[in-house]
């Protein structure tokens, strides 16, 4: 189970931030009105929050998930069932978002006495880390090197964890060719790991099409997210909930008929800034 949850809402100036789609400039007071909802669903669902100031000195400060990882104790027969056990301050890929650590590294100090880094050369975004029960996989992308990579699975490993890691990179193995580029964003450009993949716990992955034939994972359950919902790829468990963004009423569907209780999230002015849900959110 989770029980706390470390937000921090858009500055003014979050159009600022980095983005590759082309969907226009993000409306602040939307962005606003939609994080208020994102930060009472994660209520919810039990969570507690510690609600950081927006920080204009960086704009694509709200995605807070990328800037450090919560790795849960491992206790028997639940991952989630004990208290978290260590913390992870991240060295984000991009420079601009360098700065972002520091604000994590005091909040995250208050829990975690001892707080574990990534140095150069290393690069790692949160957002490249998917925690599956004992096992996580680790992307390699435009944002994490396997410099970064492999020190977290040093991290990891002395835990209890295994790590596997996944280039998502156009050179990366198992990618097939761009075919339309109206598709490129669906097969290969997917920012960070968790663009394209979720985990929801009892085994079952969701992947996109792009990512669901790749070898790293064989033995998972699939739920591929349909052609033209790939956004919703990105979609978070929370204890008894899952978080999707909504407008993905075919995906919305599967997930109800697999028995899971949805909490459907209007994400537009993150989606903007190439922003998804878990990204929001530090949860542990
Ligand atoms: C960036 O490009 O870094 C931000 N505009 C979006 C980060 C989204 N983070 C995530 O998916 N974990």
């Amino acid at each position: 189970m989770f029980t706390k949850a470390i937000v921090r809402p858009p500055a003014p100036n979050f159009f600022q931030g980095l983005t590759t789609s082309d969907l226009g400039a993000p409306d602040y007071e939307r962005a606003l009105v939609q994080h208020d909802a994102y930060c009472l669903a994660l209520e919810r669902c039990g969570l507690s929050l510690t609600r950081l100031p927006p920080d204009e000195r960086y704009p694509d400060s709200t995605f807070v998930e990328d800037a450090a990882l919560v790795v849960p104790r491992i206790t028997l027969p639940r991952v989630h069932s004990g208290p978290a056990e260590a913390a992870v301050l991240t060295r984000p890929g991009a420079p601009s978002r360098g700065g972002e650590v520091a604000g994590m590294r005091k909040v995250l100090a208050d829990s975690f006495p001892t707080l574990s880094e990534i140095h150069s050369p290393g690069t790692l975004d949160g957002g490249d880390i998917c925690e599956a029960d004992r096992h996580f996989f680790i992307g390699i992308s435009a944002r994490t090197n396997e410099a970064g990579a492999q020190q977290l699975a040093e991290l990891l490993t002395p835990l209890g964890y295994t790590t596997s890691f996944v280039d998502i990179r156009k050179s990366g193995t198992g990618v097939p060719p761009v075919i339309h580029a109206q598709e490129a964003r669906a097969t290969f450009e997917l920012l960070h790991l968790k663009s394209g993949l979720s985990y929801l716990g009892n085994n079952r992955l969701v992947v996109t099409d792009a990512l669901a034939e790749r070898a790293e994972f064989t033995g998972y359950d699939l739920i591929r997210v349909p052609c033209g919902e790939e956004y919703a790829a990105n979609c978070v468990r929370v204890n008894d909930h899952v978080l999707v963004a909504a407008g993905h009423p075919q995906f919305e569907t599967k997930l109800r008929e697999l028995g899971y209780w949805i909490l459907a999230l209007e994400m537009s002015e993150f989606q903007k800034m190439d922003g998804g849900l878990s990204c929001l959110s530090l949860r542990f």
